[in-house]
């Protein structure tokens, strides 16, 4: 077991969709853009290749809102005491943060609030933190051509150039034109090398 990744961002980012990329097995229940869906973390097994696996845990969504299932002050609370209680356990039980981002969206004033917030959490633990950008089946380029071509987007949301990424699309593969469904596959292999590539147990090979 190469460790623990939690997987955190807005309502709606596609947090669920990606882990059932991620873990074909996992059902995770995903929402109808009208309402938060993921009320209660849920952990499940990620093939990485090989031997190798991890565990990836779905978040609540932050950002619903006072009127969403779980508004977003619960949702936040939750979020912070889960991280922390993962943090202090020992052997701590949290190897690497995924925060994900609906590219196609552009940024929001609280998507910068909740970075700064979750990464100086993670810093404090000495976890890592990356980012996975979603709904990007629009683009007419490569998909990691969004990282570049979004530099704005990225400081206003006080994500730093320099962090480990990975452009996707999580949209379930039925639900993609056939033309599109490749990006899916790409996707699909992107996360999973990213992922693996920067849990710590790894890099310490
Ligand atoms: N167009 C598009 N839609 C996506 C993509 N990924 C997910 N979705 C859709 O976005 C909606 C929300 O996805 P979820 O995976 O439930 O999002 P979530 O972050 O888990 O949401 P919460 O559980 O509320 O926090 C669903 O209708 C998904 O099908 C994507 O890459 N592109
Ligand atoms: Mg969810």
């Amino acid at each position: 077991m190469l460790g623990n990744v939690v997987i955190i961002g807005q309502s709606g980012a596609g947090k669920s969709s990606l882990i059932n990329m991620l873990c074909p097995t996992a059902k995770a229940s995903i929402s109808n853009n009208t309402y938060g869906c993921t009320m209660v973390v849920t952990k499940y097994t990620c093939h990485l290749g090989g031997q190798d696996y991890c565990q990836v845990h779905d978040t609540v969504g932050l950002e619903e809102g006072r009127w969403g299932f779980l508004p977003d002050k619960q949702a936040q609370k939750q979020l912070k005491s889960y991280m922390n209680g993962k943090l202090k356990k020992s052997p701590r039980e949290l190897d690497l943060v995924v925060y994900c981002i609906p590219g196609a969206r552009g940024s929001k004033k609280s998507q910068a609030r909740n970075f700064k917030k979750y990464k100086s959490l993670a810093d404090a633990g000495h976890v890592q933190v990356i980012v996975v950008v979603t709904h990007l089946e629009g683009s007419a380029g490569p998909l990691e051509d969004w990282w570049s071509e979004n530099a704005k987007t990225l400081k206003d949301m006080g994500i730093p150039e320099t962090t480990k990424h990975a452009c996707v699309v999580t949209l379930p593969k039925h639900e993609l034109e056939s033309r599109k469904r490749h990006l899916y596959d790409q996707s699909y292999e992107a996360v999973k090398a990213l992922i693996r590539n920067n849990l710590p147990s790894t890099r310490r090979r």
